[in-house]
């Protein structure tokens, strides 16, 4: 299929859409991301693209995986170092409007129902910003056969990204949904979209959502 640097070699046979972090803790005021001092609305541009995403990836019967940043009720899986950094209005723990912030069973940590996990697909909690740290995602890619993934979530250069590079670095071929996915910082957005497909594809492609859904159909 046609993408950046060069065409994506997609196989139907072999490819699943991984689904970052579409947390209301991200996209939504009150949460995660506006206690670091982030302009949230930015994030809800990528809702529809990755909703259109997995709509397209059930139609064609491929896998669709979800993760989650957050941590444990008791905190055992949050280093001190990443709850304790910098200044925000609330740290991870602490109770916001959405519940207790980037915790698993909180209403912030939930996925925004327009792109909710249907049963019996995975959901991946995560405590890092890359979801094959400390899960079973290995595991579970490694089970349905898949070599490719395609990429969609938040945010571009963080959980997206980082993942994007555990997954180049594990032999997966990588190809990011340029809509469906967004930062807090334009400019984030666009380098990372840049240094992905630099120097021959260096982390994997980057394509519209049309094209994904349209190779996936064909
Ligand atoms: N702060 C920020 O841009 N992102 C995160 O903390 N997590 C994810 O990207 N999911």
């Amino acid at each position: 299929m046609r993408a950046l640097p060069f065409d994506f070699p997609l196989k139907r046979e072999a490819v699943a859409l991984i689904v970052i972090d579409m947390q209301r803790d991200f996209i939504e005021p009150g949460g995660f991301g506006a206690a670091l001092g982030n302009d949230v609305t930015r994030l809800q541009a990528a809702v529809e693209p990755a909703a259109r995403l997995i709509a397209g990836f059930r139609a064609a019967g491929r896998p669709v995986i979800h993760t989650r940043e957050c941590h444990r009720p008791d905190l055992s899986d949050c280093p001190p170092a990443k709850r304790l950094r910098g200044a925000p209005s609330l740290r991870i723990g602490d109770p916001g409007p959405m519940g207790r912030i980037l915790i698993a069973g909180e209403p912030g940590a939930e996925i925004v129902p327009a792109c909710a996990a249907m049963p019996g697909e995975p959901v991946i909690d995560k405590p890092g910003k890359g979801a094959f740290y400390a899960t079973k995602l290995s595991e579970i890619l490694e089970t349905h056969g898949i070599r490719q993934l395609v990429f969609a979530g938040v945010t571009t250069e963080v959980c997206v990204q980082t993942t994007m590079r555990e997954a180049n670095d594990r032999g997966y071929e990588c190809l990011l949904a340029e809509e469906a996915t967004e930062s807090y910082f334009p400019e984030f957005k666009a380098a990372t979209l840049a240094m992905i497909r630099a120097q021959g594809g260096i982390v994997g492609w980057t394509a519209p959502v049309s094209d994904i859904l349209e190779a996936l159909d064909g």
